[in-house]
């Protein structure tokens, strides 16, 4: 995989284009996932292996992309933590048994790997279908959004809870995230063994958080996993909303690649991380929204901005939303793909 364009790109080496792939790339913008989904629940798709083998290929077949991700989610640490996760169409991922107390917090388990094997198995099934066509990439919530969601019970649009915890309950929330971020390490360690060629780490809500309370609960535990994580020779990106503010912190915690959301010039914040750190993005996913010409005008605008840079790989500045029309998602691919240097 060392010669893949997206390796290439992460490790900062030349490459004759940007490599593309799109967060979220496996889903519900394609009617052919719907196909599988009206078949089977999200988690037996997540928890079969070739059925996870079958999403996550769709959009290497469909769109021909440079880095194939995981089909996953990132809250199954929480599920093998104890969490009871269900998901519902229109409502999203929901805990029936939310962290909430103490006792919630140490009933929560830590030696967790066995339940999380098999993601391990999906992982070299679908290795078997890439055969060594582009890389796979793994992945993993940050500990502060995955708490969120363990907090609130699902999605949150102010974080009430959650940020009630860390301001009036620091030290609980500090073990909360301790235990999540022990976890996390383990289960991207289960995965870089299992044959991933990257791994990401979301940390979709960062963005929520002031610049202190992100240092406190939320950095410091993603610099920790970075730390814990048996690299081998392979890349570590960390991705958060918020990283226009939060990226040089996040330089510290050590990726090769920090992915960018699109408030920023994505030239003028790789100008402030440390030499030879690689960037993902940023393009707003709602241009894909956006009729052709505008499409390949904001791509090449990126593209022409990020001229002559070592470093760098195409993708969204977060993920692509599930009535984005597939045809300009392939169109934009194709965009990117027939442009050179
Ligand atoms: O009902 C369905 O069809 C399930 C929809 C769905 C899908 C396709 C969910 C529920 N998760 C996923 C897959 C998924 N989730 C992937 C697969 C690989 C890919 O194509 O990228 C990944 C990487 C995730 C990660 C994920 N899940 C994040 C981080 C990325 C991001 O977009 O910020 C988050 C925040 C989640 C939580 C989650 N899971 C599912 C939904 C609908 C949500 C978000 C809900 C919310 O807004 O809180």
């Amino acid at each position: 995989m060392k010669d893949s364009l997206f390796i290439k790109a992460a490790f900062s080496a030349q490459t004759e284009r940007p490599p593309v792939w799109m967060m979220r790339q496996a889903g519900r913008f394609m009617p052919e996932y719907w196909e599988i989904k009206n078949k089977y629940s999200f988690l037996e798709m997540c928890k079969t292996p070739e059925l996870a083998a079958d999403v996550t290929m769709l959009p290497v077949n469909l769109l021909d992309i440079d880095a194939a991700i995981l089909f996953s989610d990132i809250l199954v640490t929480g599920e093998a933590m104890g969490g009871d996760l269900s998901f519902t169409q229109n409502v999203g991922p929901r805990f029936a048994n939310p962290v909430r107390t103490q006792a919630d917090i140490d009933n929560l388990n830590v030696d967790v790997i066995d339940k999380l094997q098999y993601v391990a198995d999906a992982i070299k099934v679908i290795q078997q279908r890439l055969n060594g066509k582009i890389p796979l990439i793994g992945f993993a919530g940050a500990p502060f959004t995955v708490m969120s969601y363990l907090v609130e019970g699902g999605s949150s649009k102010d974080f009430k809870l959650t940020k009630l915890m860390l301001h009036n309950e620091p030290a609980m929330a500090h073990q909360l995230l301790a235990k999540i971020a022990k976890v996390t390490a383990a289960y991207l360690n289960l995965q870089i063994e299992a044959g991933v060629n990257a791994v990401q780490i979301f940390d979709s809500w960062a963005q929520a958080l002031a610049w202190d309370d992100y240092k406190e609960f939320s950095h410091r535990y993603i610099q920790e996993i970075i730390a814990n994580l048996d690299r081998k020779d392979i890349p570590v990106i960390s991705f958060c909303k918020g990283s226009s503010v939060f990226a040089p912190l996040m330089a510290e915690a050590k990726p090769d690649v920090i992915s960018i959301d699109w408030n920023v010039d994505l030239l003028d914040i790789k100008n402030r991380l440390p030499q030879g750190m690689a960037v993902q993005g940023n393009l707003d996913p709602h241009v894909l929204y956006a009729g052709k010409p505008v499409i390949k005008d904001r791509i090449h605008k990126l593209f022409e901005r990020m001229r002559g840079e070592k470093g760098f790989i195409f993708n969204l500045g977060h993920g692509i939303m599930p009535d984005i029309p597939f045809d300009n998602v392939k169109y934009a691919v194709e965009v990117i793909k027939e442009y050179r240097y």
